[in-house]
């Protein structure tokens, strides 16, 4: 039987992901897949029983947040990992998978240092880069950067409704990188005015054509960048990149509640709170992964080779 304590784990985990206690496209793969490891850890040594109890649990997690891949991504992985080794004696199998989710966990944790050692050098001395939202990848890259001597500034768009971007901005203040703040509004005038020289963002998802979802207002940046001559860079591990594109299926775009827009709207007041968009992979200079950098059209191959195993 599942023990009360760890469904309430999973559940309590899908609440932290839902309301963005938890956040964070790679925060979030992380934090289902320790979940999911910790109810394999609690249940008896039954493959089918285990198989089942994934399952259940895994289809509530990708339910939290619909739209970075790296959530599903990882309970399908984990799902597979878990119809292995079917052979083995039950208590030989559960130990199989809890040591090969740990893995799993590890290198997702890894691919974040990978990618911060890569992407710190395509930061330049005297670099002006603009930011947008809160991506533990880039302040990772920028922080990497920071301490390898390379001395530049960031600009930083608040990112409504959530302002994810003041975290961005005190996570790298307190690094010692100076940041100046922004309004949403004023990303396409500091391009021009503040000579900005890359413009470096997150994703959720990365579908095989290159075309990246990221937080809501990324795409409108990235045609200012374009229309400014700036190269506008991705930073994403390999975990956000969408196997299911490749046969035509497209993320859902989440909407928020109205209140985080305005939560005293005037009476009749429709609200629409997408909290994503997509930009087009034409629009991307290249894509930082722990894999190394590509320009958006490698992701096609690189979704063949790592997603092999569900493909
Ligand atoms: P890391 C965030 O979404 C932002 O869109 C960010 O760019 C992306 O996830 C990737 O974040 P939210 O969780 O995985 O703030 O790089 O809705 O941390």
């Amino acid at each position: 039987m599942v023990k009360k304590s760890v469904s309430s784990d999973v559940d309590s985990v899908v609440l932290d992901i839902s309301s963005m206690r938890v956040r964070g496209a790679l925060n979030i793969a992380i934090e289902a897949s320790k979940a999911l490891g910790g109810l394999v850890r609690s249940l008896e040594a039954n493959p089918p029983l285990i198989q089942e109890q994934l399952r259940i649990a895994g289809d509530k997690l990708k339910g939290a947040r619909p739209t970075a891949v790296s959530l599903p991504n990882s309970v399908d992985y984990i799902n597979y990992l878990a119809a292995k080794n079917l052979d083995l004696g039950g208590e030989e199998y559960k130990k199989q998978l809890v040591d090969e989710i740990n893995e799993f966990i590890k290198e997702l944790a890894c691919s974040l240092d990978e990618i911060a050692e890569i992407g710190s050098n395509v930061i330049e001395e005297n670099d002006r880069i603009l930011t947008h939202c809160n991506s533990d990848t880039v302040v990772h890259i920028l922080k990497r950067a920071h301490a390898k001597g390379k001395r530049f500034m960031v600009y930083a768009t608040e990112t409504r409704p959530r302002l994810q971007g003041h975290i961005t901005a005190k996570e790298l203040i307190d690094e010692g990188i100076p940041v100046t703040l922004i309004v949403d509004s004023a990303a396409c005038l500091t391009m021009h005015e503040k000579k900005i020289d890359k413009v470096l963002v997150g994703a959720d998802t990365v579908y095989v054509d290159g075309d990246v979802i990221n937080k809501i207002g990324t795409s409108q940046i990235a045609l200012c960048a374009r229309e400014h001559d700036i190269d506008f860079i991705v930073a994403v591990e390999s975990i956000k990149f969408s196997p299911q594109s490749l046969m035509g299926s497209v993320v859902k775009i989440e909407e928020r509640s109205l209140d985080e827009v305005w939560d005293r709207p005037y009476p009749g007041l429709d609200i629409f709170n997408p909290a994503f968009d997509v930009t087009d992979s034409r629009l991307v200079e290249k894509i930082i992964t722990e894999l190394g950098l590509m320009p958006p059209e490698a992701v096609y191959q690189v979704v063949k080779e790592k997603f092999s195993w569900e493909l």
